[in-house]
């Protein structure tokens, strides 16, 4: 195991670091104490290229936006709020509308922009960063002081664990997710219609005109959402499907048949492979439906369909109130949310 750091800029009079791990498999792993950002996942493809499977951007600065939400932690609420509003205890609460009407991914500055506390993690066989945030009752309209603490350890076994926890000392809402958005083919060479995708998901969850939910479930079954058995992500995403077109493509929640959530992404040219294991109950797929206009890593801009988003988190809250208790914390309960990500070549 190796890690290192290296200050890349300064954010708020605060240096923002990036972290690099290595496994003894050469697996690294890139994270920012901005955000909890992931910039980098190298891993080999069949032949033992090494090249980045997720989006990053070239100008580190293009962070402190970041409208897209690469590799980002998100938070308190992953997702759209609908209508920016709901009731905790019988008292309605407001949220900024930055995806008017809805109130999407923590608002108007989520745990997307801030800087993390960092604590280094490093053993024989694991290493890795304990992130800490506290965020202060009445933060973007939510109630409760809250101490959320977000671990990610690389291990010798090619996994990457994303643990979070988090407590408050009032009812409030909260449903974190991490915001990376993967594309096997490494260093974005191609776009991920022809990456294959599985989810253990027999229904999924209806959008509204507004990107939010409505509380209504939806059959996977025959439909282009169907991705129970291993499919190609671009198979079925330009069929008419009136889901498709309010999504302009993949921008849902998909609903785990059991507790132990898995979603499996494979691309055959590289040979890469990831398989996903999550408590959460829940995984939104988007599929880089509106791609931003900030350079890459490798000079090119952002591509329509250029990778995939597997959000794993609870369901955003509906626009008939469904899922609320979901983004539910209750006071002096305790947050506790894990997601592995298995990286390996085919
Ligand atoms: C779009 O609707 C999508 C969101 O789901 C996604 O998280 C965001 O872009 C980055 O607004």
């Amino acid at each position: 195991m190796e890690a290192t750091k290296i200050i890349i800029g300064n954010y708020k009079n605060k240096d923002v670091i990036e972290y690099n791990m290595k496994n003894d498999n050469g697996i690294k792993v890139s994270i920012l104490n901005f955000g909890g950002i992931i910039t980098r996942i190298m891993t080999p493809d069949r032949n033992g290229n090494l090249e980045n499977i997720v989006l990053a951007y070239k100008n580190k600065e293009d962070y402190f936006t970041n409208s897209a939400y690469y590799g980002a932690l998100i938070g308190r609420t992953a997702g759209r709020i609908a209508g920016s509003r709901t009731i905790i205890n019988r008292k309605e609460y407001e949220f900024y509308p930055n995806y008017n009407p809805n109130s999407g991914h923590g608002g108007k500055e989520g745990f997307d922009k801030k800087i993390w506390e960092v604590k280094e993690i490093i053993s024989n066989n694991e290493c890795g960063l304990e992130l800490k945030y506290y965020s202060e009752d009445g933060e973007e309209g939510y109630p409760g002081n809250v101490e959320v603490k977000a671990k990610y350890i690389l291990n010798n076994n090619n996994e990457l664990k994303l643990i979070i926890e988090a407590n408050s000392d009032k009812d409030t809402l909260f449903n974190m997710t991490n915001h990376s958005y993967f594309n096997l083919s490494g260093d974005y060479k191609r776009d991920i219609s022809e990456s294959e995708l599985m989810i253990n998901a027999d229904e999924y969850l209806e959008i509204d005109k507004t990107g939010a939910i409505t509380g209504k479930s939806i059959s996977c079954k025959s439909t282009a959402f169907d991705f129970r058995e291993k499919k190609e992500i671009g198979r079925d995403i330009n069929d008419s499907d009136k889901q498709l077109e309010l999504g302009n493509g993949y921008d849902h929640p998909f609903i785990f048949n059991d507790e132990k959530g898995c979603i499996v992404l494979e691309d055959r040219e590289s040979g890469r492979g990831l398989k996903v294991e999550t408590n959460n109950s829940s995984v939104v797929i988007y599929t880089t439906n509106y791609p931003g206009n900030k350079q890459l890593t490798t000079g090119e801009m952002p591509k329509f369909r250029g990778a995939i988003c597997l959000e794993t988190q609870e369901p955003p809250i509906a626009s008939n109130g469904m899922f609320t208790m979901d983004s539910t914390l209750k006071k002096d309960k305790k947050y506790s949310k894990e997601t592995k990500y298995k990286l390996y070549t085919v």
